[in-house]
């Protein structure tokens, strides 16, 4: 037991009582002892390398390359990503893939290069094979993007599943993203990540590694192109990154590396080549376009652990209302569980939660309620016996269900890599949906155990059905939250087939997406918490997941005035706009700061509202395109060096770039600009890029600068839709996107392109495809003019 076992441990006798740290000691032991029995044990290992190329077998966009000691096979996809599984692997069966994967694309094929080796040339890419099995991704025009050399693999000699070893070389101005939800990044410098989904057991600040939700894909920006790179394989493993170092003047150039080891599953991967947008349109339609949020899930949402009872929600709505603060949904912790027992309402503090969900519903507010996926192992709860009618949870090596301890005590889990359970799951939500609630809010699933040393999880030996194939929770831990989500999503569509379902889940893996999105988790609030939680958003889109955000003002402690509304305004910038704390923290809504503070944040959430409409379109562009809502700066010029570093701005969607402050004190902040005007929305002051400038940010905003030619489509003062264009640099043009649905339903609005140029002293937006109209058909207020 190490000390943070040790202060966790107390933490939790705190929270519990002394009996549940005799459950968590209880439950520790019963971890220990059942790996020592259930693991195979891995005794003596040896190595083995692919060994000589010994020839080839071509089959659809690529075929199999035969190595003296294993086979390679290459495959290159119709929507332009390349796979490759070495031991024969194939891009089945998989978490991550939407469906059963692309189709080969018929026109790739196996040829032979030089020394002996063999390529594949696709329209995007070449991908060369070396005699040794080293493996090259080129750019067309030739470039080295990445070199993989050979895999090295140790298996165990008595049998058994091997663990593997994957070195590559990277150019040496290469930088790394991803990886999942990284609290130091986005930028990822040189250290080594962990890929297994962990509570921290305690809030988390840039420190902290790893978080809920890891991911075997990273992405790497260089001059040349961008790639991004996934290895399926939902093990524990570690990535190790290095950044390159490119030689000044004669001095030479080191390549940035990066080194993955698993400790089992197979060694497969997918690898797409492009700019951002097109690595992420690619990695969409791989693994699934992003559940589409309803409306109301874009706008404001108020959370806390421990309201108490209805009297206090109430309260606290009363209290938005009173003031003119819009809210759109209030989200019910676990405190409002009956004996903290999942799918049930303490009916004392909660006497009548349909009826309070209906009046706030008539009010425009929507409740959401946690989810946690353990269930009390008492029998006489309904979840408990149904579970066991169905046989649904977890067992370990000896056919025994595996009991943890969480928020309820002595707990069970439901084994989510069983369609069946799934199934049973995904219709518990109807008690839910009968209690009046819209969303939900999925909690401690990596999944959490609590335990008084050791990892806070399931025991590795436990057993999960995995589709039918059978294995253990080495390899369930990770997609255990992504199958959860998947059994809510479907459930959900079942029990209410005219609505989107809303979820978002504290862990999950590539793919989570397709079932909604996530939130920061437990940040410490903290000036480097705040900073935490954009690097949290920013590496989540840029793996797939473009719907998240934080807990304004931190999940622990009291915030000082300053330090909430900076994380205020940022957060209303981000798709998932959010307060929430811990039980034992101060208050957080936006009255409880001073006068000041108030005004601010009122200010700030009149302009998310106003902005509604521009977010509901980035949601649609990105369950089309993959393109996240909150992008790096370099998202449309990846080869500018200024903005490949800069870590805190980003752009929302094409229109808008967001330049919040992170740090204390600050009244102006330097802002690194993508080529062309920018104009700052507050004085309309125009800023040319490239290159890097001085704004104001007063406590009163953060500076927020629009593009010179921007459409976007806003709430207009009556509650229409209306476009805000801004004045394109004279000669130039500009186009925005808007998509115009609000409603929470499955339409598919079409997408208007406009289009915004000078016409003599003027400024002209017209809709494409409407070029005999004089005028486009909705109200346009066009800004920058001053800047002629
Ligand atoms: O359900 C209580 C909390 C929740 O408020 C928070 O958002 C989650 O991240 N939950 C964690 C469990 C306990 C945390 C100490």
């Amino acid at each position: 037991m190490d000390g943070r076992d040790l202060v966790r441990s107390v933490r939790a006798v705190g929270s519990g009582g002394a009996a549940q740290g005799v459950r968590m000691v209880r439950a520790a032991w019963r971890r220990r002892r059942a790996d020592a029995t259930g693991l195979p044990r891995r005794g003596v290992e040896r190595a083995r390398v692919p060994g000589l190329v010994q020839g080839v077998e071509p089959g659809p966009g690529g075929g199999v390359v035969r190595f003296a000691r294993s086979e390679l096979r290459i495959m290159v996809a119709v929507n332009g990503g390349v796979f490759w599984g070495w031991d024969g692997a194939g891009p089945e069966p998989s978490y991550a893939l939407a469906g059963s994967g692309p189709e080969p694309d018929p026109r790739a094929v196996l040829e032979p290069d030089k020394d002996g080796g063999w390529r594949v040339v696709a329209e995007r890419v070449t991908v060369v094979v070396s005699r040794h099995g080293a493996i090259e991704v080129q750019t067309p025009g030739g470039v080295t993007l990445r070199r993989d050399l050979p895999p090295r693999w140790w298996e165990p000699a008595e049998g058994g599943g091997a663990r593997w070893m994957q070195r590559s070389e990277v150019t040496p101005d290469a930088r790394f993203f991803g990886l999942g939800g990284r609290a130091s990044g986005p930028r990822l410098r040189d250290g080594t990540y962990r890929l297994w989904n962990t509570d921290p057991g305690r809030p988390f600040g840039p420190g902290d590694d790893p978080l809920y939700i890891t991911m075997p894909v990273h992405l790497v920006v260089a001059d040349a192109a961008t790639h991004l790179v996934f290895h399926d394989t939902s093990w524990d493993g570690t990535v190790t990154l290095r950044e390159g170092e490119e030689g000044a003047g004669s001095g030479h150039d080191r390549a940035g590396t990066c080194e993955i080891r698993m400790d089992g599953g197979p060694l497969r991967c997918w690898v797409m080549v492009g700019t951002p947008a097109r690595v992420l349109l690619v990695w969409a339609s791989l693994t699934g376009a992003a559940a589409l949020p309803p409306a109301w899930a874009l706008g404001y949402q108020h959370a806390r652990w421990g309201f108490g009872g209805e009297q206090e929600v109430r309260r606290i709505v009363a209290g938005y209302q009173e003031r003119g603060l819009r809210l759109d949904a209030v989200h019910l912790d676990i405190d409002h569980y009956d004996g903290h027992r999942v799918f049930t309402v303490d009916q004392d503090a909660f006497p009548k939660l349909p009826l309070l969900a209906e009046e706030l519903r008539r009010d425009g507010i929507r409740l959401v309620s946690i989810v946690d996926p353990a269930v009390k192992a008492e029998p006489g709860d309904a979840v408990y016996d149904g579970g066991r009618a169905v046989d649904a949870f977890v067992r370990d090596a000896t056919g025994r269900v595996v009991e943890g301890v969480v928020w309820p005590g002595e707990a069970v889990y439901p084994d989510f890599t069983d369609a069946r359970v799934r199934r049973w799951w995904g219709g518990l939500y109807e008690e839910r949906l009968g209690q009046g609630f819209a969303g939900f809010w999925h909690d401690m699933n990596e999944p959490v155990s609590f335990t008084a040393f050791g990892e806070n999880t399931l025991p590795r030996s436990s057993r999960h059905v995995l589709e039918g194939r059978g294995g253990d929770h080495r390899e369930a831990h990770n997609v255990y939250a992504l199958c959860m989500a998947r059994a809510a999503y479907e459930g959900l569509r079942e029990l209410a087939p005219d609505e989107r379902p809303f979820l978002f889940s504290r862990s999950g893996w590539a793919g989570m997406q397709r079932y909604g999105g996530t939130w920061s988790g437990d940040v410490a609030t903290g000036w480097p918490g705040l900073r935490a939680s954009l690097s949290l958003v920013m590496g989540l889109g840029l793996c797939g997941v473009p719907y998240s955000g934080p807990d304004v003002g931190g999940f622990d402690g009291s915030p000082s005035p300053e330090l909430y509304l900076r994380w205020f305004q940022l957060a209303s910038y981000l798709p998932l706009f959010r307060t929430h704390a811990s039980l034992r923290a101060g208050r957080r809504e936006p009255w409880e700061f001073g006068g000041d503070v108030l005004e601010h944040a009122r200010a700030a959430l009149a302009e998310r509202h106003r902005l509604l409409p521009y977010f509901v379109t980035l949601a649609h562009l990105a369950r089309r395109t993959g393109a996240p809502y909150v992008r790096p700066l370099w998202w449309g010029e990846p080869d500018d060096r200024l903005l490949r570093d800069c870590e805190d701005a980003f752009l929302l969607g094409d229109g808008l770039l967001v330049a919040p402050v992170l740090d204390p004190g600050a009244e102006r902040r330097s802002v690194p600009l993508p080529r062309g005007r920018w104009y700052d929305t507050a004085t309309e002051k125009a800023y040319e890029g490239p290159g890097r400038v001085l704004v104001d940010a007063p406590l009163a905003r953060i500076p927020v600068l629009a593009r010179a030619g921007a459409v976007l489509p806003v709430r207009g003062r009556g509650g229409g839709l209306e476009l805000e264009a801004w004045a394109p640099a004279r000669g130039r043009s500009g186009e925005g996107l808007v998509v115009p649905a609000m409603g929470d339903g499955w339409d598919e609005p079409e997408i208007e392109r406009y289009v915004t140029r000078w016409k003599g002293r003027r400024v002209v937006v017209r809709r494409e495809g409407d070029e005999g109209r004089s005028e486009p058909a909705r109200p346009v207020r066009i800004r920058g003019l001053g800047q002629g």
